[in-house]
């Protein structure tokens, strides 16, 4: 048992131990307005999963493509709130939140409602190219969403179609910015233009993206290059010879080894540090480093933290060899680390040249300091360059959020989560370690792959819905409406799902 600090204006969660399905009105409290219509809990009513109705989608779609990733086939219509459905009728409690995107749970009245204003309509029925036709109330659906919660320091605001394409744009700006920089501001000049065609010296130069080992900013082709979590990812794929620094492997828990977890950072710092000064001094370097880019917390390499001050370090270190410094938000951000985005954690003095964000913010996009913003048309575009129908969802997640306090939601439900496994970490000692994150963006690790794929399986079995990351960490991935109550739930069906791991081997 433990007991937690007492939250702001809000009354005290004491214990953990809360019978699954308990009612609401027996919780210590509810932070927010409860989800109307909510479901009570998760309930498994067909034994396997994929159940037949959705192994029998699954070999259809197998007919069709590689159909390999498939979890099961989900009902929409039915899933409500913190419970995503399958088509046989089994009901989860999603920690997993479609990968990190979904903001408020599964049809939140506030999202119908939006979608069923008539207003909408025609940017539901339309699907307009944002860089030459957008529509009338373009601008004000960008102030009512994006300009709200664009990081202080940063005015350029651009929406784009998915995380990897946000990532791969910020990228090109970046390289956009740096050769404008080396022509003193002027536009390409027509030898530039004309060596571009050939893939020649000066009009392509030989610029990169430093990017650390674990990190995963996406699998397009540019990106893919910064991206180091999974052989799998990379395998067949040609990439940009760009460097790749070691990210800090921190141990956890985090105040018990801060001497050894500083000095490991402080390694990391001078090995970028080096790299940055030869980079700089060496006039035939192969290749220029442009920007850096960085996830706040690494999510497919396994859940990787790393100080705030590391964080800052890097700031300066970056505008010190005058490199743009990228912060990839496209998991972390959206609220889940109880702030909208997880670097300002970090309270930097100087905000990050880009911030690149997708997922939670249900349209891709970046945010860019002034001097990122091109001054020619058609460098950054394609088709659609975003899809305003997004903005309607994206508006009705911000107003929810404000309205019922979700930040504050995540922050204490989080708490109270973390607290509960690492309750579960000394319960279970041989199975789980290494419990760490901020609000709700949390994982644990097991001791091996297997049995980390075996929890994930015994948990989808009993109802919860949960993804790994890395090659040993299940992480917590749950809407910002998951409330004590269901971190409850989830903490009863990890222990049964531990029990059960535990037993079996
Ligand atoms: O397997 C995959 O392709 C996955 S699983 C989770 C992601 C991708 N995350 C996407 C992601 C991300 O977490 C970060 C930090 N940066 C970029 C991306 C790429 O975003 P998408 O998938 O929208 O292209």
């Amino acid at each position: 048992m433990y007991t937690l600090m007492r939250p702001r204006g809000l009354t005290v969660l004491t214990q953990r131990t809360i019978p699954v399905c308990r009612s609401v009105s027996t919780l210590p409290y509810t932070p927010t307005p409860s989800f109307v219509n909510e479901y009570e809990c998760g309930k498994i009513v067909i034994d396997t999963i994929p159940g037949p109705k959705s192994k029998q989608l699954m070999s259809q779609l197998g007919q069709l493509q590689n159909s390999a990733t498939i979890n099961f086939f989900a009902d929409y219509q039915s899933s409500r709130g913190n419970y995503l459905m399958d088509v046989d009728g089994n009901r989860f409690l999603d920690i997993y939140g479609q990968i990190a995107s979904l903001p408020i749970g599964y049809n939140h009245p506030a999202i119908l409602a939006a979608m069923s204003d008539p207003n909408n309509l025609s940017i539901l029925a339309q699907r307009p190219c944002l860089g030459l036709f957008p529509p009338a109330d373009w601008v004000e659906r960008i102030q009512n969403t994006l300009e709200k919660v664009c990081p202080k320091g940063l005015e350029d605001i651009n929406t784009l179609m998915c995380g990897s394409c946000s990532n791969e744009n910020a990228y090109k700006a970046v390289f956009i910015w740096y050769q404008t920089k080396l022509r003193g501001g002027l536009p390409p000049s027509a030898y530039d233009l004309e060596t571009s065609m050939a893939h020649k010296l000066p009009g392509t130069p030989q610029l990169s993206i430093l990017s650390f080992q674990g990190g995963f900013h996406g699998r397009l082709l540019g990106c893919l290059s910064t991206t180091h979590s999974k052989a799998l990812h990379k395998v067949d794929i040609p990439a940009f010879d760009w460097p790749v620094v070691s990210f800090p492997q921190l141990r956890y828990p985090l105040v018990a080894h801060q001497a050894s977890n500083e000095a490991e950072e402080a390694r990391c710092l001078a090995e970028i540090e080096r790299l940055l000064h030869e980079n700089q001094n060496d006039e035939g370097a192969k290749s220029r480093i442009a920007g850096m880019v960085v996830e706040p917390i690494q999510a497919e390499g396994g859940d990787n933290h790393a100080s705030p001050e590391f964080f800052r370090s890097l700031r300066t270190l970056a505008a010190q060899y005058e490199v743009a410094f990228i912060v990839d938000e496209v998991q972390t951000g959206g609220g889940s680390t109880g702030k909208f985005w997880a670097h300002e954690h970090w309270e930097l003095d100087n905000p990050p040249d880009l911030v690149t964000f997708s997922k939670k913010l249900q349209t891709g996009g970046y945010f860019a300091k002034k001097e990122f913003r091109l001054s020619e048309g058609y460098r950054i575009f394609n088709t659609w360059m975003g899809d305003p129908s997004k903005m309607i969802s994206l508006q009705a997640f911000l107003e929810v959020m404000e309205s019922d306090q979700l930040l504050e939601n995540t922050r204490i439900t989080g708490e109270y989560l973390k607290h509960g496994l690492e309750e579960l970490m000394v319960q279970y000692p041989s199975l789980l370690s290494n419990v760490r994150g901020q609000g709700t963006y949390l994982a644990v690790d097991l001791p091996t792959e297997t049995q980390r794929n075996e929890l994930v399986s015994i948990l989808k079995s009993i109802g919860v819905a949960a993804g790994g990351c890395g090659m040993t960490a299940i992480r917590f991935r749950p809407a910002l409406i998951f409330q004590p109550r269901h971190a409850a739930e989830c903490l009863e069906r990890f222990e049964t799902a531990c029990k059960r791991l535990s037993t079996q081997r």
